[in-house]
């Protein structure tokens, strides 16, 4: 009777504290034992020359999500789990979404619905755009108790957005259930404005989408929100920080002893305003919010990042193909950047990127790459240590890494069921070979094979990281209504 179901042997661990040389022992989907040495497994995964990474937990990830037409996200979550297993992704978190005037549990019903076939585990956050007062006293603390610990909010998208006033409403509410509230911030009426100025002027290419929305449009809402957070005493995470001054908002805010998070994502780092104006319609491709922006913002972003102030690395995976009558160029190949939809893909890429722009190039440790993939996110949405660290207990979600292979980034590589990646042509350094997620692998030496459906919903329960510091800028707490 051997001791184990699968031993990984002779690889290098990495963990976001440590590297070490050490077989591992899984059984019934988890780390059962670290070591070199290890007894008899039932199978035997030879990972000589490699590292033995937790698999990435990419917290920021549109799979599945309806619009209302005529473009349309392009991944199934078989498609978009498969992708990301490809790079390493063992687990995503995802958006269900309440509609307008409608209610919270229809939209994480449709959700789970959609998701029961992801490969990989996956949970979710919710995105509120109607905080009425009966969803906020009582759909919400179901919610909650479901195991849906954050929720994100918009202060910019029509048909998404929520007003300060809402957005003050959601956060109160979010600490006195201990759920962490996301934010994408971006001043609304200021992206309205550039917006008139430049369609009125003729501006209307892709490229005029980054005009529209300078880095000043993101800077002050992130001031904004942190203003917002310190006066609740409410944790946040700010999502898509995307150059220099917000993240120097956030490392302001961070100073001050708030809870403020900042996310980057792998197209902030790789890609600029420049690829907005490829030649014909091809800047289309590269229309997200916030928008890519200079080689200077990169280099800070990296700085950042060394720092501590920028923790963990998404994808902001949102994918829409080019071509077809539900894709980039629905509406011709010379639409105005108002109506092409804004989002790029990138699960597969995001972790081979960062190992390569970060690690390779020495920018980061191996246990910085760790963390900024899996360890925090695992640690802000309240999935450790089950997921994102190689420990005794946890699963056994692992990603056997080549360092040294060398791969020129294709759309046909990225598994997804868009039609092409905003990387293309890009050269990496290192690969994720093999993806196992509780033990069993959904890729093997580079093909899927891990079945639709074998992924699980993850539940939140209660977590310490986020909860409230107890400090108020004044003598009164607002959100309980007490003198403190
Ligand atoms: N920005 C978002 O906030 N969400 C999806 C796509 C995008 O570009
Ligand atoms: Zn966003
Ligand atoms: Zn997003």
């Amino acid at each position: 009777m051997p001791d184990f179901d699968l031993v990984i042997r002779n690889g290098t661990v990495a963990t976001a504290t440590d590297v070490f040389d050490s077989d591992v022992g899984i059984r019934d989907g988890v780390i059962v034992a670290l070591g070199q040495g290890l007894g008899a497994g039932a199978q035997d995964y030879d990972a000589r020359g490699k590292l033995v990474l937790p698999g990435g937990i990419d917290s920021h990830t549109h799979i599945a999500e309806p619009r209302t037409g005529p473009t349309a996200n392009a991944d199934s979550f078989a498609s978009g789990s498969a992708s990301a297993a490809l790079g390493g992704t063992t687990t995503v978190i995802g958006f269900a979404r309440q509609a307008r005037g409608g209610s919270i549990a229809a939209g994480v019903a449709e959700h789970l619905a959609r998701a029961a076939e992801s490969r990989i585990d996956y949970s979710f956050h919710m995105i509120l755009t109607d905080p009425r007062p009966d969803i906020l006293a009582e759909e919400l603390p179901n919610l909650v108790a479901q195991g849906h610990r954050s929720f994100k909010i918009f202060l910019t998208y029509e048909g998404a957005r929520i007003s300060d006033a809402e957005a003050l409403d959601v956060m109160a509410t979010a600490r006195r259930l201990g759920a962490l509230v996301c934010i994408h911030a971006e001043h609304h009426d200021l992206i309205m404005f550039y917006t008139r100025a430049l369609l009125a002027a003729g501006l209307t290419a892709p490229k005029h989408h980054a005009w529209a929305k300078p880095m000043v449009v993101e800077s002050e809402c992130v001031h904004r929100v942190c203003a917002m957070a310190e006066a609740l005493d409410v944790p946040i995470q700010v999502f898509h920080v995307s150059g220099a001054e917000s993240a120097e908002e956030i490392a302001r805010a961070q100073a001050r002893g708030l809870k403020v998070w900042g996310e980057t994502c792998t197209q902030y780092l790789v890609l600029t305003a420049e690829d907005l104006d490829r030649p014909g319609f091809e800047g289309a491709k590269y229309v997200c919010s916030p928008a890519p922006r200079s080689q200077a913002d990169q280099a800070a972003l990296w700085e950042m990042i060394r720092r501590g102030v920028i923790q963990n690395v998404t994808s902001d995976h949102a994918p829409t193909r080019y071509a077809g009558p539900d894709g980039k160029t629905a509406f011709g190949l010379d639409a105005p950047f108002t109506q092409i939809p804004n989002g790029l893909p990138g699960l597969a890429a995001r972790m081979p990127i960062l190992f390569s722009e970060g690690m390779v190039k020495g920018r980061i440790d191996l246990p910085t790459f760790v963390s900024l993939t899996a360890t925090h996110a695992a640690k802000l949405f309240g999935l450790h240590p089950r997921k994102g660290t190689i420990a005794i207990g946890s699963d056994a979600d692992l990603a056997i890494w080549d360092p040294t292979k060398r791969v020129t980034l294709t759309q046909a590589l990225m598994g997804d069921a868009n039609d092409h990646t905003p990387y293309e042509g890009m050269a990496v350094t290192g690969w994720p070979e093999t993806t196992l997620v509780r033990g069993v692998p959904v890729v093997e030496h580079g093909r899927v094979v891990g079945a639709a459906g074998h992924g699980r919903f993850l539940p939140r329960g209660p977590y310490p990281m986020i909860a409230p510091r107890g400090v108020f800028p004044g003598p009164f707490n607002p959100v309980d209504g007490v003198a403190v």
